[in-house]
């Protein structure tokens, strides 16, 4: 039985994961549109009990104050209606040409105060849904040509952006916090906040260090060759981790956003392990595309998927706390701890003969992700 043990976890999705049209860089897109209210619908009526978006996913940039609030309006019923909540806000930084140079760290004055003006704008609209948390992906904010500018100038930008912009969440003061999204590149551009370690020493840096955080995503992990969960037990120990994006990804690839489940099952286990045990309160949010020959209906399979993917790698988590094979080999490696120096010549009575366990051990995994092992409930 997979409800009831997991019935606390909130899964959450971005909106732009069911709008995706499944367009990539070689070809058009293969869905017609989803509107922003059938998709905050859908993803209720299948599983998921919150949703992120880019305020731009509900409002067209350039739409005027009526519109926006006759949205918002719309959007805060829809939520009421479906019981759904807004878990994060961010803004679209890069797919308008003007972006195309970057965000924050342009070389142009006037397109980084439009920047900042549409991340402002995206906050106000994250207060008025209700969003705890303002998390920045800056899918611009890197260079596709080294030369254009000195990489500390561009950390100089980024730090002047954040520090504004959270100034301006904290005189809100309704407890919003900011994040921020790493990702190593974007298809020809290096990003300057590029994994967690590079995010949290940035973090170091600003004015209001203590309310910003790390939106690790597993994909973007592995695009930098980098283990899954290495990256979120970074954030996890920094007392960082605001939020993260499950999905999957082969590793040293562009991003391929794949469903949760869709790829390296062994560090999504991890992954899951680790938000598990360390009882992560946050959601569970999943930021993947439906692959490209998914039809509009197949987006629920999905977005279904993606869940029970993580049900099942919380359930293989049980497993594994509680199979005795595991528990005895855990035993064993614990007590080396207290093991006599091997170079001491009388090891004293009683102590552990050393033998490496770990070639089992990694095995057992394996065989608890396969569904071979029979104990437990499973
Ligand atoms: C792209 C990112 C993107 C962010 C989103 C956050 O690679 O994962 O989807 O998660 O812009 O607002
Ligand atoms: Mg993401």
């Amino acid at each position: 039985m997979l409800g009831g043990e997991t019935a606390q976890r909130r899964f959450s999705f971005g909106l732009w994961t069911v709008m995706n049209r499944g367009a990539d860089p070689f070809g058009a897109p293969t869905r017609s549109p989803l509107d922003p209210l059938q998709a905050i619908s859908g993803l209720a009526a299948h599983g998921a009990h919150a949703f992120e978006l880019h305020a731009e996913d509900l409002i067209p940039p350039g739409s005027s104050l009526p519109e926006r609030d006759r949205l918002l309006r719309a959007a805060r019923q829809r939520m009421e209606d479906t019981g759904i909540v807004c878990v994060a806000c961010g803004s679209d930084v890069f797919s308008d040409p003007i972006f195309k140079d970057g965000g924050l760290v342009s070389n142009e004055a006037r397109v980084r105060r439009q920047a900042m003006a549409r991340y402002m704008a995206a906050i106000e609209v994250g207060h008025l849904l209700g969003a705890p948390l303002f998390n920045i992906w800056g899918g611009r904010d890197g260079a596709e040509v080294d030369a254009s500018r000195s990489p500390i100038d561009a950390l100089k930008r980024l730090r002047d952006g954040f520090n504004e912009l959270a100034e301006y969440i904290a005189r809100q003061s309704d407890g919003m916090r900011l994040s921020i999204e790493p990702k190593p590149n974007e298809p020809r551009g290096d990003l300057y906040l590029a994994t967690v370690g590079h995010v949290l020493a940035f973090i170091a840096t600003l004015d209001r260090p203590e309310h910003v955080g790390v939106v690790p995503e597993l994909a973007h992990a592995a695009m930098a060759g980098l283990h899954p969960a290495y990256e979120v037990a970074h954030a996890l120990y920094a007392g960082k981790l605001f939020g993260v994006h499950l999905n999957a990804q082969r590793p040293l690839r562009f991003d391929q956003d794949l469903r949760f489940g869709g790829a390296n099952l062994k560090d999504s286990f991890f992954v899951v392990q680790l938000l598990e045990e360390e009882n992560w309160p946050g959601p569970r949010s999943f930021d993947a595309h439906p692959y490209r020959t998914t039809d509009e209906q197949g987006v629920w399979e999905f977005v279904k998927g993606c869940i029970r993917a993580y049900q099942i790698l919380a359930e293989k988590v049980r497993q594994f706390r509680e199979d005795p094979e595991v528990q005895e080999l855990l035993h064993q490696i614990r007590q080396w701890d207290e093991m006599a120096d091997p170079h001491e010549a009388a090891a004293p009575e009683g102590s552990v003969r050393r033998v490496f366990l770990y070639e089992r051990l990694d095995h057992l995994v394996f065989e608890i992700l396969m569904g071979t092992r029979s104990s437990g409930r499973g």
